[in-house]
This record gives structure tokens, sequence and C-alpha cells, in this order.
């Protein structure tokens, strides 16, 4: 029983009575569900505070070691929820506010999602920070406090239109503002050197001001920081040219840094090579490395302690330049010797790949970084130089060559431990693009495979399959989820029809959520399989529309079979430069209105697309998925994470041998699975074929038949020669092989088919799915980063 758990239903409603009314200047009477929200978040807030402080105090006291997660996103959703549920107040808040006609459901969703992040890498960052407070390690987690998050999707005519997001345009009640906490970030100029020491004289400087939010653990035994970093100009404001009637100019310093934290570049798994993110991504690095070393310092007077006391992860390269950073803090400011500085950099810092793709890798000119950054263009050459003589690489091997900067080679050099995050993307780093690395540097790389929070991801999202568990197991599963497996032990009837009763409610959950906002009516009978997630090329939404094609076409020749309806839903948003990634949003969104307004197949065939899928909307959608749909092209997935949360809330996977799908498939048994396509192996050696694409569609007539319709303009008459480009590149091109995968890809779901129709043996494949989850939490990850790679205790009762 956790301390919250006792505090009285009279004290909480006191308390909001004190938010609204002195906190927000609201009676009853006229409190709106933005009042009320508000007045819920200041009472949650005010109890996670003495956590915080006690956590703060405990981890000064043992002197341990604290582990700084840095990360250019940070992919939160809402926090309120999160926080009730992890405090356990979620009845007692919710009767409180039924007593003044109010309901919790409302005022959680009145909270705009904080999206600081683009898709996986940043709402695994989200997960690890609320893991390393449940599991009482020290930490903060540092990012920018982006004004504008990622975009808004609307769509127009089926097309992917963006909007700017706008979650600081009413107070955001969970941060608290730092202005104390304050450091200059230098750009640009010239460095100096005499007698062998550098002196940088930057052109340009931003101040970095910190924005804490306090992120509590499960049963808010624990709280850890999220320090977010907010750009302010060093000169406020220009009087003399204000004066002298030239306002705009006058504000031009204020303008220019509030730049660097105005938006989140919107690109996931590309790189877009673009001054401003650099600044971004060195902004975010040195305010972190220096608040790290004011903190270090404040408790220690030897620096030869750091790695000791200090584990840094970077969250892929984006804040690869702590390496140089650091080296130039102890160097230039503290005054080391170069070996020394280096040795203590690299003790301290860890790098996490989260994609093989070679055009995520990121590369920047060496013109530009010479430009802005002049200091950590001479260090990287230093580092590099003596990685070279070390290692005697060939040049392709080198950080800088070609005239550019090679981050990711840049972060192995600089790391102690290099982590791929599933166990097949990490044997592919030491085969492909890592593997003179690895030969250089033996035993650097390991793996640490991804896991998602149970809290967020199944306590909070689907409290039906929650409460059937707890009935089930009893509690102690949210921060134990290996004790899922027991429910194997409890097979009946009776626990498959619980589950079966918790999916077909969330399904009618949904459904009637779709009604609302998008005037559909489903059939929760049907099978709702989903595929939310980026929309890229490798991910193959096409594949999956091809797919909803050729099953359009079968169910029409013969409407009188017996087929098993499904509901196909459709969740992704765009970069907005990705030509072909749109095209493909436009097809799904054409074929929906085609097939959704056939009246001889839309009782066993419908297609969904919501805009604008984020995390809230995933917390709907997948407590209501039966099929999940992870079809990337083997190989090219890292690892997933929304594969880990579907299998947790009891859908079942069709999926390739792709990141950790391979993993998900050993916990719950090959049986309970639907794997279908081509190996990584195979699809190297389906590339060498010159008419890989060709060939495979002259095999299917099913695709063919596909292909023709879209030649023809059979989803848009309008504009009947829309998608002759996506044909092109269909049959010429194909670049993650959805032809090739194509007629396996149908086999597959024909036995999905089959399996939905068996009602008990589908139900008894969900109930290992739920049982065989427990691996996938996120807790077990961090556990692993603490014991193999920062080499961290957990605080929590000691
Ligand atoms: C984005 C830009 C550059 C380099 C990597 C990325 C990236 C990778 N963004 N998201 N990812 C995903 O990270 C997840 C968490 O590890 C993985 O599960 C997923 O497979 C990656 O695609």
């Amino acid at each position: 029983m956790n301390a919250m758990n006792t505090l009285s239903a009279d004290l909480l409603r006191a308390r909001i009575a004190q938010h609204l009314t002195y906190t927000m200047g609201k009676d009853k009477a006229h409190a709106s569900t933005y009042d009320w929200r508000m007045a819920v978040s200041y009472t949650v807030r005010d109890l996670i505070v003495d956590s915080w402080f006690e956590a703060t105090r405990k981890t000064y006291e043992e002197q341990g070691k604290r582990v700084y997660y840095l990360s250019m996103e940070f992919l939160i959703g809402r926090i309120l929820e999160d926080a009730v549920i992890n405090l356990g107040l979620h009845e007692q808040i919710e009767e409180v506010l039924a007593e003044d006609g109010m309901s919790l459901m409302d005022v959680v969703e009145n909270e705009p999602d904080a999206a600081l992040g683009n898709g996986g890498l940043g709402r695994l960052a989200a997960c690890f920070l609320e893991s390393m407070s449940t599991l009482g390690c020290p930490a903060f987690g540092y990012g920018i406090r982006y004004e504008h998050g990622l975009f808004r999707q609307r769509f127009q005519g089926g097309r992917q239109v963006e909007t700017p997001e706008d979650w600081l345009n009413q107070p955001h009640p969970w941060e608290f503002e730092r202005p104390e906490a304050c450091y200059t970030v230098p750009f640009k100029g010239h460095v100096d050197t005499r007698d062998g020491k550098a002196t940088w004289h930057p052109a340009e400087t931003v101040l970095a001001r910190a924005y804490d939010t306090p992120v509590v653990g499960w049963q808010g035994k624990w709280s850890n920081t999220l320090r977010l970093w907010g750009a302010h100009p060093t000169e406020l404001f220009d009087l003399e040219r204000f004066n002298s009637g030239d306002h705009t100019a006058a504000a031009a310093p204020e303008a220019l840094a509030r730049t660097l934290s105005r938006v989140l570049y919107p690109e996931d798994t590309t790189d877009s090579g673009k001054e401003l993110r650099l600044k971004q991504e060195y902004f975010l690095t040195s305010a972190a490395l220096q608040d790290i070393l004011r903190r270090f310092l404040s408790e220690y007077d030897d620096l030869s302690l750091l790695p000791q006391k200090v584990a840094i992860q970077m969250n892929d390269t984006h804040p690869a330049l702590a390496g140089p950073e650091l080296i130039r803090l102890l160097v230039d400011v503290h005054g080391l010797e170069w070996d020394r500085a280096k040795t203590i950099a690299q003790g301290c810092l860890n790098y996490t790949n989260h994609t093989l793709l070679p055009e995520a890798l990121e590369k920047w000119s060496t013109w530009l970084m010479g430009r802005v950054l002049p200091r950590h263009m001479q260090i990287i050459e230093r580092i590099d130089a003596e990685h070279h003589a070390a290692t005697d690489c060939p040049p392709d091997l080198r950080i800088v060559h070609h005239d550019q900067v090679h981050m990711g080679t840049l972060a192995f050099v600089m790391a102690s431990h290099v982590n791929g995050v599933s166990a097949l993307h990490s044997d592919l780093m030491k085969q492909t693009v890592f593997a003179d690395l690895d030969r250089a540097y033996p035993g650097r790389i390991l793996n640490q495979t991804n896991g998602v929070t149970p809290r967020r991801w199944l306590k909070l999202s689907n409290p039906a399959l929650s409460q059937v568990i707890t009935e089930t197991i009893g509690t102690g599963w949210e921060d134990d989820l290996d004790r899922l497996k027991e429910l194997t032990e409890h097979d009946s009837p009776d626990l498959r029809a619980a589950l079966r009763r918790a999916k077909r409610a969330n399904k009618v959950a949904f459904g009637n959520w779709v009604q609302a906002n998008m005037g559909l009516t489903l059939d929760p009978d049907a099978m709702f399989d989903v595929q939310i997630k980026r929309v890229h090329e490798y991910k193959r939404q096409l594949l999956n529309v091809f797919e909803t094609i050729a099953r359009w076409n079968a169910i029409r020749k013969n409407p009188g079979a017996d087929w098993t309806p499904r509901v196909k839903i459709f969740g992704g948003k765009a970069a907005p430069g990705y030509f072909t990634a749109k095209e493909i949003i436009r097809l799904i969104n054409d074929v929906a209105k085609v097939v959704n307004n056939d009246p001889l197949t839309r009782h066993l065939l419908q297609v969904v697309y919501p805009a604008n899928y984020n995390v809230s909307m995933a917390q709907r959608l997948i407590p209501a998925a039966d099929l999940s749909e992870q079809i990337s092209t083997a190989g090219k997935e890292a690892s997933g994470t929304g594969n880990m949360k579907f299998t947790m809330n009891g859908a079942l996977t069709i999926g390739t041998l792709d990141g950790a799908n391979v993993e998900i498939r050993e916990h719950v048994g090959a049986e309970n699975f639907f794997l279908f396509g081509m190996t990584a192996d195979e699809v190297l050696e389906r590339y060498r074929k010159p008419d890989h694409a060709r060939s495979a569609i002259m095999a299917s007539q099913e695709l063919q038949d596909v292909l023709q319709m879209l030649a023809e303009g059979r989803f848009n008459p309008e504009e009947p020669t829309r998608y002759h480009g996506l044909l092109d590149h269909t049959w010429n091109h194909d670049p993650f092989l959805v032809a090739s995968d194509f007629s396996a890809f149908l086999a597959c779901q024909t036995k999905v088919d089959a399996a939905y129709a068996d009602t008990d043996r589908w139900d008894g494949m969900v109930l290992r799915n739920i049982a065989g989850s427990g691996y996938f939490s996120s807790d077990r990850t961090i556990r692993g980063y603490m014991e193999q790679v920062w080499d961290a205790k957990s605080l929590l009762n000691r």
C-alpha cells in the first residue's frame, strides 16, 4: 500500500477547491473544464514535490552515480493521467470531481499532449524516464523545451496538411522555471591559440534557461527531473535602436535566440542537415554538460572522479557533440590536460544507436561545423587523428572524411558502451555499419532491447484488461511484469471470456470515438487490424494498403463466402518533406473513401484513418486492437516499441522477423505469432536481383490487379493519373520490397482470418501474448542499462 492511497478524499477535495479559488481565481459556478484541470494538476503536482525533494536529498546523501539521459526528443504525452495512476489516486479524484458534476476523464482529456518528439526514439526516452523513477535510479532527462512540438496533421481531400502545434499556448502546470539555472551557449567566431592554449571568441551567445518537470514513478516512491532548456537572448533588447525608431532591429537578438527552442524538427529517421538543427543539438548538449559539471563540482573537487559519479547516455547521435564539448569544458575552462580530459569524457559517455538506415546517419559538413563550432571542429580533428593512429583504420572509418563529420563514428569513438535496441539490430550493427569499429574496439557494442512502461501502456490505457489481470493474479504486476506469466496457470474458459469481454469493451469505446469524430459506425465484432506509426516506406504501410485493396477485390468476387469482417485502421504522420510517404497517406484515404461506400462489402471491410495520430490516440487504439501490423522490411526497423504495447494489450501480431518482433515471437511462442516474409539475409539476397519488383509482380495475379486498379484511377476517378508515380516507383524501384513480400503477406492474412473465426483458439493466443509480454517492460530495459552500461545503483529502500 503506498502512502498516497491513504490520502483522504477530504484532503484532495480541500486542495482542489483551494487551487480552484486561489490559483485559478474561479468559483465552482464559473469554473471551466480547463480551470478544473489546472486545479487538479496543481493538487497532484504538490503531492509529487515531497518525494521529489526526498529523492534529491537521498541522491546527495548517498553520493551515488547519477544518470543523465540526453535526448533531442521526449514524447511525453499527457502528464496528469500518468501522475494520477502512479500515485494511485484515480478513484479518489474521480469521486471528488463527481461531487461537482465533473468527470475525471473530461478533465484529463483537456490536457494537450506534450509532443516533444517524432516517434519511437522520443517515446522511448519518455518510457525510460518513468522507469528510472520507478526503479529509484537517480537520473535527469535533458532536452529542449520546444515551443511547438510535432505538427498537427489534418487531411484535406485525403492529403496531409500540417499546422503548428501549440501546447504552450496555455499555462503549463507541470514545470518549474529555474531562472537561476542558466548557462551561456556560445556559437561561431574564431579560436586563438597561444602557447598551446586555445581560446574561443564566440561571435554569438544564447542563454539556456532550465524548466524542470518532476517525473514520478510507480506508487510515488521516487521522482526524477526532466530538465528542458529554453533559449533566451543574452542581451534582451537594443534600447538605442528602439528609441531611434527601428523596432524590428531592436528585437532582433531576442528573435534570433528564441528560434533555437522554437520548433521540433519533424524528420524521423531522416537527416535534414540544417544549420539551425546543428545549433539546437549543440544548445542542448552544451547546456546539459555545463549543468552536469556544475552539479558535480558542487559536491566533489576532483574531476577524475567524474566517470564514477556520472553516466551520460546519448540518445542516438543528436547529442554526440557531448564528446568534444566535455573535452572542451575540461581543457579550456577547467585547465585539464588533453589526455586526461579525453579519458574522463570517454569514461562518462555512452551511445545508443536507433537506426541503420543510411539516410538517417547524421553527417555535418566540415564547413558548417567549422563555422558554427570552430573550437569543436579542432577537437573533433584531434579525436579523429588519435582514433586513426590507434586503430590504423581505413579512411572511410575516420570521423572526418569527404569533408564531412560522421556523428555515428564520433559517438562510437567517444563512448564506453555503444548499444543497439533489439537483439537483431545489435547483431546487424556488428555485421554491417559498425563492423570495422566493432573490430577496432571489441566488446564496446552491446544490446539493450527496448521496453515500454506498463503503467502508461497497460494500467492507464487499458483499465478493463488491467482489472482482469488483477482479479486473476492479484496486484503487484505493475512493477514486476514478468508476473504476467502466471496468467497461463489460470487459463480457463472463464479467463478467456473475461479477456474477450475486456477487448470488446475497448473496441466499443474506440468505435464510439470514431463515430463521434469521423461519423463512421464500426462493428465491434469485426477484427480491428491496426497499423499506427510514422509513415515511412520501410514500415510498409503500402504493403498493408495493397493487401486492403486485394481483400476488397476478393470479397467483391465472392461476397457470399465466409469472410472474417475486418476494420483496417491506420494512423500516423509523414515528415512534411517526404513526398512518397505523403502519397501513401493520400492513397489510404482515397481507398477508404471508395471501400467504405461500397454497399456490397462495407459490412465486411472498412478502412479508417483518423488524422493526427499521437500518444493519446495510441492509448485509445492499442487496447482496442485485435491485430498488430509490424510488417517492416526485415533488417530495417531497429526495434519497434508499438509492437510491444500491442502484445501487452492482447493483440496478436502479424509481422516480419525484424527488430524486436523476433524477441516478441520467442516470448509469446511461435505458434501465437503470425510470421511472414523474407528474413534480413533473404532481403539482402533479394536486393541483388535487379528485377526483384517486376518478377514478384508478375508472379502474383492479385498484386497485378491492385496495380492495374491504381493505374486506372479506380480510387480517384477525378484524377486518374494520381498514383502513376507511386506505380512507377513500385514496378521499377520498390526499395523496401513490398512486391517481393506481397504474396507471403496475403497468405498469412488468410491464416489470421481463420484464427479469428475460431474464437477459442484466438482467445488462447491472446492469453499467451499477454502472458509473454512481461519481458518488454522498460523496467527490464533500464535494469539492463543500470547494470551493463551505467554501473548505477537504485537508491530506493536504502
Ligand atoms: C531518427 C533520426 C535519426 C536517427 C534515428 C532516428 C530514429 C529512430 N527515430 N526513431 N527511431 C526509432 O527508435 C525506436 C526506439 O529505439 C525504435 O524502436 C525504432 O525501431 C526506431 O525507428
